[in-house]
C-alpha cells in the first residue's frame, strides 16, 4: 500500500485530505502535538474505523522538531508528503508572531532537508495561502500576482512558497504549492469567521445565544468548500511537473452576506444579531479576496463544485445539529455555556 504523510492531520484540512486518501486506498500516516487535551476529533472516526487494517496511523512530532520528522520521514518514506501543518489564524498570527513565524517558515524548511537528505523522489506539498496577495485592490487573483503579505502568518507563508520553489529548481524535487483561497465546512475551527457565525446561527436558533460579535464586516473572501479543495491538493501532486497552483471558485462576497444568507436559513434577519467590536480588527485588514482558478481548471480539471449557498447550508444544519445536543446537555447541567466567554477570536 503507498503511503502518504500529512502534517497538520488533525485539522480541518487534515480530516478532508485523509478522507480522500483512505477511500483511494493509500495508508495514511499523520503527525500530531502532545497537548494537554486531547485534540483528534476531527480523526478519531478514521482511528477507530481503520484500527484493525493499520491504514491509518498517528506519529507525534512538531514541524519545529527535525529530529522527529528526520526519524518519522526515513522510517516511512511516504510517496507524498503534504504539509498542512501551520499557526493559521490570521489574528492570531499577530499575537504570537515568533511561533507563527517560526513553524510556517522553518518548519517548512525542515521537511523539505529531510525530503533532500533522505530520498528526492519524495513528493513534496506545500499549503501556500491567499492571504500572501495582501488584498489590497479588487483584482482577481493568479499564480503570477504579487505577493504582498499583511500579518505575520502570511509573511512565513511566502517565505515556505519561495523555499518551496527554491528546491524544486535547485534540487529538482518534486515541490508543488497550492495557494488555496478561504475554505470552509462543518469541520472549520470555530474561530475562523464563517464557522463562527454558523455556530453562532445554530445556537441562536435553539435559544443558546443571543448576540454575535464580529469584526470587519466589510472584507470579502473568496470562499469554498474544504472537501472540494482538498480534491485539488491531490490533483496537484498528481500532475506531471511540480508547479505552483491557485485553487478558488472565482467569486467573491463579504462577511455580511454570509452572516445575512446564514441568518435567513432560520428565518432571522442578521441585523438583530450581529454587533460588531474593534476587538476583532486586525492591526492590518485584508479587504478584498478573488481568486482566479483557470489555470487549474483547465490543467488540473479540477473545479470547485460547491456553491457559496449550499456551503453556508451545510454548515448552518450541522451546527443546528450540534447546538441541539448542546442544548440537551445544558439543560441536564452536563456543560456550561463557555461561548459567552469567547477566546481571541
Ligand atoms: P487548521 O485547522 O488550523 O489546522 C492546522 C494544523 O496544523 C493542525 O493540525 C495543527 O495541530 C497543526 N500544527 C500547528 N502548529 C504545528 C506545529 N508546530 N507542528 C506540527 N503541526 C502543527 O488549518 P486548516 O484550515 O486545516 O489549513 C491547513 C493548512 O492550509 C494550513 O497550513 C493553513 O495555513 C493553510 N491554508 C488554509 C486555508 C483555509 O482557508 N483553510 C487557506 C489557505 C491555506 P494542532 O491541532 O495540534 O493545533
Ligand atoms: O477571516 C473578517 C476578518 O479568520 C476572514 C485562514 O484559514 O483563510 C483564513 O484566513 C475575514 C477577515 O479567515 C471576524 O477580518 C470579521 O477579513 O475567517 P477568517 P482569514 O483571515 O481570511 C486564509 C486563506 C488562510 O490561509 C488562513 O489560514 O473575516 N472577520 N469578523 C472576522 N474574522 C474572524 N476570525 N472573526 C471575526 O469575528
Amino acid at each position: 500500500m503507498k503511503k502518504i504523510l500529512i502534517t497538520g492531520i488533525t485539522g480541518q484540512d487534515g480530516y478532508y485530505l485523509s478522507k480522500l486518501l483512505l477511500d483511494k486506498g493509500y495508508e495514511v500516516h499523520g503527525t500530531v502535538r502532545r497537548s494537554s487535551s486531547i485534540n483528534t476529533e476531527r480523526i478519531d472516526g478514521f482511528l477507530s474505523e481503520y484500527k484493525s487494517s493499520g491504514q491509518f496511523n498517528l506519529h507525534y512530532s512538531d514541524l519545529l522538531d527535525s529530529s522527529s520528522l528526520n526519524n518519522l520521514i526515513s522510517t516511512l518514506e511516504p510517496e507524498k508528503i503534504f504539509n498542512l501543518a501551520a499557526q493559521s489564524h490570521v489574528a492570531v498570527s499577530f499575537k504570537i508572531p515568533e511561533f507563527t513565524i517560526k513553524v510556517g517558515t522553518i518548519g517548512t524548511l525542515n521537511i523539505l532537508e529531510a525530503i533532500k537528505n533522505i530520498n528526492k523522489d519524495i513528493k513534496f506539498y506545500q499549503a501556500s495561502s491567499s492571504e500572501m496577495y495582501g488584498g489590497k485592490f479588487e483584482e482577481k487573483l493568479n499564480e503570477d500576482s504579487r505577493f504582498d503579505p499583511k500579518s505575520p502568518y502570511a509573511a512565513a507563508k511566502v517565505f515556505s512558497h519561495d523555499i518551496t520553489k527554491v528546491y524544486r529548481e535547485s534540487y529538482g524535487m518534486f515541490c508543488s504549492s497550492g495557494i488555496l483561497f478561504n475554505h470552509e465546512s462543518p469541520y472549520r475551527g470555530e474561530t475562523f469567521v464563517t464557522r463562527k457565525i454558523s455556530r453562532a446561527v445554530g445556537r441562536i436558533h435553539m435559544g443558546l445565544q443571543s448576540k454575535l460579535t464580529l469584526g470587519n464586516l466589510n472584507a470579502k473572501r473568496d470562499w469554498g468548500f474544504a472537501g472540494d479543495y482538498v480534491d485539488g491538493m491531490y490533483k496537484i501532486l498528481d500532475y506531471s511537473e511540480p508547479d505552483d497552483w491557485v485553487i478558488a471558485t472565482g467569486s467573491a462576497h463579504s462577511v455580511e452576506n454570509f452572516a445575512k444568507k446564514a441568518f435567513n436559513l432560520i428565518d432571522k434577519n442578521y441585523e438583530d444579531y450581529v454587533e460588531t467590536s474593534e476587538r476583532y480588527i486586525r492591526p492590518n485588514e485584508v479587504n478584498y479576496l478573488l481568486g482566479d482558478p483557470s489555470k487549474a481548471n483547465k490543467l488540473l480539471d479540477w473545479k470547485s463544485s460547491t456553491s457559496f449557498d449550499d456551503l453556508i447550508k451545510l454548515m448552518v444544519e450541522s451546527d443546528i445539529q450540534i447546538a441541539t445536543k448542546e442544548k440537551m446537555l445544558l439543560d441536564n447541567g452536563l456543560i456550561k455555556p463557555t461561548w459567552e466567554n469567547p477566546v481571541v477570536n
